[in-house]
C-alpha cells in the first residue's frame, strides 16, 4: 500500500486563482516527471525547491537534459520548438524531435523529498490555474503516468504512519479544515502542534512508570519486599487520574468549540419566539406576526458565541394543533425540544403564566434552560419569581427580561447563555481535549486509574493494579495511536536493575 504513489486535488473545486494537485510516493517524483516540461528533470532537483514550467499529457518518460529550454513557460513566443534558431545557435543542428506532447497548464511544481516532506515520502505540489478544467487534467496525467488517486486522508494517514505525527495530530488535521469558528480553528491548531499529544505522552510515561515499579515488584516479589504497590505509586496514579479530570473537565467545551451547540427556541404560540430569533441573529428571517401559530416550520441560523458556533432555531408555538401542517410543525418543534440539551424557552412576560406555558415547563427537565421573559417593554406581568419554581427539574437556569422587538436586554441574554453553555471559560484552548473518541477513550483510562488507585490503597495484590494501569496505557493509547508492548518491558528492566 505505501509503495504506492498517490495523488489527488488538494484545493476545492470551483473558479479560483489556484489549484493544487499533489502527489506522495516513492514515484512521485519519477511520475511527475513524465507530465512536467521544464528546464530541467525534477528527478536531479534538489529539495524544497520550485519549478516553474508546463503539465503536459504524458506521452514519453522525460530524459535527463533533454528538456532544455523547451517550453520555457511565460514566453510570449510560445514553445522553444517554434524558434529554431535560438537553439541551433547554441547547439548546432537540431536533432530528430519527438512530436510536441499536449500542453495542460502552465504550472509550478514544489519538491519535497523524503523524509522532510508532509508525509515523509516524497511529495510533489503541482500548482496550476483554478477553476473546473486545470487541476482535473494535471491529476488525469499525473494517473496515466502511473500514479493511483488518494484516498480521503491519505497523505495525512501516511503521515501518521511513518511517524511524523501520532493519531491525535492527524485527527487535528480534519478538524482544522472544518472549524467553522477561530477558536475551532485554534483549538485544531494546538492539537496539530501536538499540545493535546504532549500531555498525554507524558501522562503516558508517568503511569508506565507506576506500572514498572508495580510489575517489577510483582515480578521480583523477594527483592523488593511483598507485591502491595507503596503508597508513592498510589499517590502517583491518583495525581495521573487528577490529570484526566482536568483534561476532560475542559472537553465539554472543547467539544462545543468543535462541533458548534444546537439552540432551539421554544414556547406556546405568540410569546416571540420568531422576534427573538431575528433579533439575535439580527436579521429578519422568520416572519413575525400578531397571529398564534405563524411559524410553522423549523429556521436555523447560526451566530457566534464566544468562538463557539451556536446554531439559533425558531419553531412552532407548542400548543394543540388547529390543522394538520401546523401538528407537523409542532411535532418538528417538540423533537427539537427533546433532542436538545440546552433552549431557550420564550414567555410572554406581559402576560399571565397560561396552560399551554406549564406544559412547555413540564418538559424542560435535565436541559439547561435561559427563559427569555419576553415583551419587557408592555411591562412586567409575569416575574422571574413566578417562573422559577416551574424549573426544578432544569439542569441550570437563567432568567433573562428582554424586548425581541425593541431589541432591549439581548445583551444580558447572550451574557447568560455564554454562562449556561460554560463557553466562558478564561484558560486557552490549547491540548484541550474536543474529540469524542478521545474523551470515551480518556474516560476509561480515567476509570481504569481511579480502579487501580482505590485497589492500590486497599492493599490488592499488584498484579490487580497492574492489570487497570495497563488498561489505563492502552486507552491512552488509543488516542495517540501508539502501543506500550516492548517499550514498558525496557523499562520495567531498565529502571530497577534488578541485575538477576
Ligand atoms: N411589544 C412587543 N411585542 C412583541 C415583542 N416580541 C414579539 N412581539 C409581538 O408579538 C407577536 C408575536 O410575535 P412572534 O415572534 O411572531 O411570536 P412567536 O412566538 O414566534 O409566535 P408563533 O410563531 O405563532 O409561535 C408579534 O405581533 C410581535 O410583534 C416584544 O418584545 N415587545
Ligand atoms: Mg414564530
Amino acid at each position: 500500500m505505501l509503495d504506492e504513489t498517490i495523488v489527488a486535488i488538494a484545493t476545492a473545486a470551483g473558479a479560483a486563482g489556484l489549484a493544487v494537485v499533489r502527489a506522495s510516493g516513492t514515484r512521485a517524483i519519477e511520475i511527475t516527471d513524465r507530465v512536467f516540461r521544464g528546464r530541467a528533470c525534477l528527478a536531479g532537483a534538489p529539495s524544497h525547491t520550485l519549478h516553474h514550467g508546463w503539465a503536459v499529457w504524458p506521452e514519453a518518460p522525460c530524459v535527463p537534459g533533454a528538456n532544455g529550454s523547451d517550453g520555457e513557460p511565460g514566453d510570449s513566443g510560445g514553445p522553444a520548438a517554434a524558434r529554431p534558431g535560438a537553439e541551433s545557435t547554441r547547439r548546432g543542428p537540431d536533432p530528430p524531435r519527438a512530436p510536441e506532447p499536449r500542453r495542460l497548464d502552465e504550472v509550478v511544481v514544489a519538491l519535497f523529498r523524503a523524509p522532510r516532506s508532509y508525509t515523509r515520502e516524497d511529495v510533489v505540489e503541482i500548482s496550476c490555474h483554478g477553476g473546473r478544467i486545470s487541476a482535473g487534467r494535471v491529476l488525469a496525467a499525473l494517473l496515466r503516468a502511473g500514479a493511483r488517486l488518494a484516498r480521503p486522508g491519505e497523505f495525512t494517514l501516511r503521515a501518521f504512519v511513518n511517524g511524523r505525527i501520532d493519531l491525535a495530530q492527524a485527527e487535528a488535521v480534519a478538524d482544522l479544515i472544518r472549524a467553522e469558528t477561530e477558536a475551532a480553528h485554534e483549538l485544531a491548531l494546538s492539537q496539530i502542534a501536538g499540545e493535546l499529544s504532549r500531555r498525554l505522552d507524558e501522562l503516558s510515561e508517568r503511569v508506565t512508570d507506576s506500572l514498572g515499579e508495580v510489575e517489577a515488584r510483582v515480578d521480583f516479589a523477594e527483592d523488593v519486599g511483598g507485591v502491595e504497590v507503596p503508597p508513592h505509586v498510589v499517590s502517583a496514579i491518583r495525581s495521573a487520574s487528577a490529570e484526566l479530570d482536568t483534561l476532560l473537565g475542559g472537553a465539554a467545551f472543547a467539544r462545543a468549540v468543535r462541533e458548534g451547540v444546537r439552540l432551539p427556541l421554544v414556547g406556546r404560540p405568540n410569546v416571540g419566539k420568531s422576534a427573538l430569533f431575528n433579533a439575535l441573529i439580527g436579521e429578519e428571517r422568520a416572519i413575525v406576526t400578531d397571529l398564534p401559530g405563524t411559524t410553522r416550520d423549523r429556521v436555523s441560523e447560526a451566530i457566534e458565541l464566544n468562538g463557539v458556533r451556536v446554531t439559533l432555531s425558531d419553531t412552532a408555538g407548542l400548543r394543540a394543533p388547529s390543522e394538520p401542517v401546523e401538528a407537523i410543525g409542532i411535532a418538528r418543534a417538540e423533537q427539537a425540544l427533546d433532542q436538545s440539551r440546552v433552549v431557550v424557552w420564550v414567555v410572554d412576560g406581559a402576560a399571565p403564566l397560561e396552560p399551554e406555558d406549564l406544559r412547555v415547563a413540564s418538559r424542560l427537565d435535565e436541559k439547561r434552560v435561559l427563559v427569555a421573559l419576553n415583551k419587557r417593554d408592555l411591562g412586567p406581568v409575569t416575574r422571574a419569581a413566578e417562573v422559577e419554581p416551574l424549573l426544578d427539574g432544569a439542569s441550570r437556569r437563567r432568567i433573562v427580561a428582554v424586548s425581541a422587538t425593541q431589541r432591549e436586554g439581548l445583551d444580558e441574554a447572550r451574557q447568560a447563555l455564554v454562562e449556561l453553555l460554560e463557553l466562558d471559560r478564561s484558560e486557552g484552548l490549547g491540548g484541550a481535549v474536543s474529540n469524542p473518541r478521545h474523551v470515551e477513550a480518556l474516560s476509561r483510562a480515567r476509570e481504569s486509574l481511579a480502579r487501580a488507585a482505590a485497589a492500590g490503597c486497599a492493599g490488592a495484590p499488584g498484579e490487580i493494579v497492574a492489570l487497570e494501569l495497563r488498561e489505563a496505557l492502552e486507552a491512552i493509547g488509543e488516542v495517540t495511536g501508539r502501543t506500550v508492548g516492548e517499550d514498558l518491558l525496557d523499562r520495567i528492566f531498565s529502571r530497577f536493575c534488578v541485575g538477576k
